[in-house]
């Protein structure tokens, strides 16, 4: 298995899970392509990126982030291929720019960190849901501003909580619970954080299955909830009133050896209504659910 084939598996396999890790994962499969590309023409170098973009973006239907940056990437081969440079040109121009993009997406989670925990370590107690490489950024500098005690959801079906707990655990109090156990949980729990895969136009929150659950819960207490979203999480097909398609998983994530006649569905995410959103903590701060469109316009206006 050559080393695209490998990133295009451990994503379709959850070995490399989460939006930003995912992106970051694409974004090293086009680099990887462009560094071993074979193409004799800038045309034929395209065709074979769209190649590698089409495969890896066709592994989680649900991650803007990444169909983002390889459209960003494809669009910016475009324009210059329109200029007419040599293939080895537009290689290096297009090498800068993916190059680029795992920069930007580096520094906008560290942005997000000291932000998110600033709000966070005004708290005491922590609930948490799956595995979000932001989340725990927050909490770890959260962790070094305040006494924190965390609570993670273990995250049915593939327990990506655990992970979360794991790499929490020598920064700040830990305590696992299952999933069903989050009402119960609420009670102790003084605001709830989770990450996000895609932002919608109107601000509604598409992230791991559950998480909607977590934040009708926390709204049922009165406990705010946040989600830490770059921009680069917003889906722009939302704008044109497209729902973001929601991933059906393997039904043996569920249950490996299920009796034929049990009918399994396993949605990866679910949408949480802005309506039941604190805020997105982003890298430009902490927002409404309303105005992250409003900066996302700033953002391509200023662009
Ligand atoms: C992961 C998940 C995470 C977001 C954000 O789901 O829902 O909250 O992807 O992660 P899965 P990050 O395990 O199915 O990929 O903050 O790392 O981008």
């Amino acid at each position: 298995m050559d080393k695209i084939e490998k990133i295009v598996e451990d994503i379709r396999h959850l070995k490399i899970q989460g939006a930003r890790n995912i992106a970051n994962a694409a974004i090293e499969a086009i680099l990887l392509k462009l560094k071993h590309s074979k193409a004799r023409t800038t045309k034929e170098l395209y065709s074979e990126l769209k190649e590698t973009a089409e495969l890896v973006m066709g592994t989680r239907p649900t991650e803007p982030m990444m169909r983002n940056v390889i459209t960003d990437t494809m669009q910016f081969m475009t324009m210059e291929m329109k200029k007419r440079k040599s293939k080895n040109d537009v290689k290096k121009a297009v090498e800068k720019e993916a190059a680029f993009y795992v920069k930007k997406m580096d520094e906008d989670v560290k942005k997000i960190a000291e932000i998110g925990a600033k709000l966070i370590s005004k708290y005491r107690t922590v609930m948490t849901y799956c595995h979000s490489s932001t989340v725990i950024e927050i909490l770890r500098r959260a962790g070094e501003l305040n006494n924190l005690h965390v609570i993670v959801c273990e995250t049915r079906p593939l327990f990506q909580g655990r992970k979360t707990a794991e790499e929490l655990s020598d920064h700040v109090d830990v305590t696992l619970i299952v999933d069903g156990a989050m009402n119960r949980f609420m009670k102790e729990t003084d605001v709830a954080l989770v990450g996000a895969d895609a932002i919608t136009s109107k601000g509604d929150l598409v992230n791991k299955i559950g998480t909607a659950t977590l934040a009708h819960i926390a709204y049922m207490h009165d406990v705010s909830f946040y989600s830490a979203a770059e921009l680069y999480k917003y889906d722009p097909l939302t704008l044109f009133g497209n729902l973001e398609r929601i991933e059906e998983r393997d039904a043996r994530e569920v249950w490996d050896d299920a009796p034929k006649n049990i009918k399994i569905q396993n949605q990866a995410f679910d949408v949480t209504a802005a309506k039941y959103i604190s805020g997105y903590i982003t890298e430009l701060g902490v927002v409404s659910p309303q105005s992250f469109f409003s900066l996302i316009k700033e953002k391509l206006e200023g662009e």
